[in-house]
Parts: C-alpha cells; structure tokens; sequence
C-alpha cells in the first residue's frame, strides 16, 4: 500500500521531475561508494581506474581493463534502477572491436531469471547482442540474418549507447541514437529474428545496472565509460549530463540507403586535402552517422548493414 501511494503521488509530479534517476559525468571522481565495483564469481586481473587522458566530457571517464578468461571479469555501477521503465544512457569508447566470441560489457543483476543471474548486453559475431544467463537466450537469433539486423560497436571512438527495459518484457536499443532493429522486442513489436528470446516469458527486472567487461573466452578489452544517466523515460544523447558531442568536421554526404541497395557500399574515391578520413576498421557510413564517410588510402568503406558501414 505504501508503494501504491507513493507511486500515485509520483504520478501526481510533472513529468519532467523524476526522470532521470542518475546522471554521472565523473568529473568530481569515482565515488567509489555510489559506483562500487562487480566481479560477482571471481576477479583475475580485471580493474576499474578513473582516466583523466580521455573522456566524453571534461577531462574524466572511468576505465575497464577487462582481461581474458572468464575469471577476468570486472564490472562497476550503481543499483539506483527506477522501477516500472528503466532507461539507461551511456557514453562509452571500447579498444577493440568484438571478435566472434561472446563477451558482455554491461551485466544487471535480474532476479526475474533466478538467484544470481544476469542480464547482459554485450558481443558475438561482431555484432551488438543482449544474453540472458538463465537460459543463453540470445537476442538477435546468432542467423545470417540476426547478425545482420544488429550492428557492430565501432571501436577506438566514444559512442552514444541508449536502452530500454520495460516492465512488460520489451527491450528497445540505440547506437548513436538511432534504433537497432534487431535488438528491439515487446508487444506490438514484430522482430523476426527474436524467435529464440521470446522462447521465454521472463521478463527481465534488472536490480542494478553494472558496466566494465566480461569474456567467456580469451578476448581481452579496455571499455571507457562516461556521462551515465539512468531514468524512467528516454534520455538521448545529449541531455542528462554530458556534454555535445564532437563537432563533425564535415556534413555527412549520406551512403545511398535507398530501397533494394543491398550491394556492397565501395568508396573509392581519394580524399581531397584537408577532408577527414576515417582510419582502417572504423566507422565510415550507416542510418544516422555524421563522421567521416572517406576511408584512409589503402582501405574502402564496405556497407555491412543499414546501420554500419566500415573501412576494411
Ligand atoms: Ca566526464
């Protein structure tokens, strides 16, 4: 009854009070005791640092040296979660692109699947995927066309990652603001490559959200997180702490998206003097991108998907 009547007062408040639950840009520390560490099972080598060299705002962001092996895992987080929808907001930059192997780099505890265990978000196939523990449910179906209707994390660049939890079950996702089809599920949403997720009725009631970095094989990686913010409706990118991003040097000149272009997207052209140039392996096109769209001389932007395009 309690519970009741202070959600109805809290339905009482304009919306624009109690949103945003948590908003953390790091620039007065780690508060170690609001942002303790996680490394649930076991901890070989992982570690968690406030970095003072790069950051998405101002000069700090925290730091995850994840090491290989499953016993290299180190997470760190809060458990100030709302109840009902849960919207998580993070800045993050990761070393290394993910390889095959299945890795995590955001863990919630989520009673909903039983006594410690988790939700995760986190790789395989290269590409952007949610993991329930209970079961190894993934989500997207690990298919041709999963894999597809997901996208990578571009590596060595500070990226915009937004989820959704809600508490009918439905998980939405964005990269940089826009939506990734195939990490979206709920009612009314039609994913033809959720079938495996959807296997179960769980739905996740995560009890804290964790970042750093987790591997079940030997991919090591070093995560860098920055401007937090956890609330009860979506956030986006630039509110809730944190600053803009970085000014893009130049308007994008958009990779044709238009319908049936399923071939593969070849830049060739060389760059004019002064034109920013995307580095090997990075990011160079996709739905949304505003950075660089010419690759560096000795490689060629490739269209992997609607959502990335990559210099290979
Ligand atoms: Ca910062």
């Amino acid at each position: 009854m309690v519970r009741q009547a202070a959600l109805a007062a809290l339905a009482l408040l304009p919306l624009s009070l109690g949103q945003v639950t948590v908003s953390e840009d790091f620039e007065g520390g780690w508060d170690e005791s609001s942002w303790p560490t996680y490394a649930p099972d076991c901890n070989q080598g992982g570690r968690v640092s406030l970095d003072t060299s790069t950051a998405h705002s101002g000069r700090n962001s925290v730091r995850v040296d994840g090491a290989g092996g499953y016993c290299g895992h180190m997470f760190f987080g809060t458990k100030n979660v709302p109840n009902g929808d849960i919207y998580v907001r993070t800045w993050l930059k990761a070393s290394r692109a993910f390889t095959d192997a299945h890795v995590t780099f955001i863990t919630m505890p989520d009673p909903a699947q039983g006594t410690n265990k988790h939700l995760r978000i986190g790789g395989q196939n290269k590409i952007l995927m949610y993991n329930r523990e209970v079961d190894d449910a993934t989500l997207p179906d690990l298919s041709p066309q999963g894999v597809a209707s997901s996208a990578p994390l571009p590596a060595n660049q500070w990226v915009c990652f937004e989820y959704h939890l809600g508490p009918d079950g439905s998980i939405e996702t964005w990269l940089n603001g826009n939506p990734i089809s195939g990490l979206a599920v709920g009612p009314g949403v039609s994913n033809p490559n959720g079938g495996q997720w959807q296997r179960s009725s769980i739905k996740p009631r995560p009890t804290a959200v964790y970042f750093g970095w987790e591997s079940y094989g030997g991919d090591s990686n070093t995560f860098w997180y920055d401007d937090i913010a956890i609330g009860s409706s979506r956030i986006g990118c630039e509110s809730g702490g944190g600053s803009q991003p970085p000014a893009s040097t130049t308007s994008p000149s958009s990779p044709s998206t238009t319908a049936g272009a399923t071939t593969t997207f070849l830049t060739t052209t060389t760059p004019a003097p002064n034109e920013p140039t995307q580095t090997k392996y990075g990011q160079c096109g996709g739905n949304g991108y505003a950075g660089p769209t010419l690759c560096a001389p000795g490689s060629s932007c490739s269209k992997l998907n609607d959502w990335y395009s990559q210099c290979l």
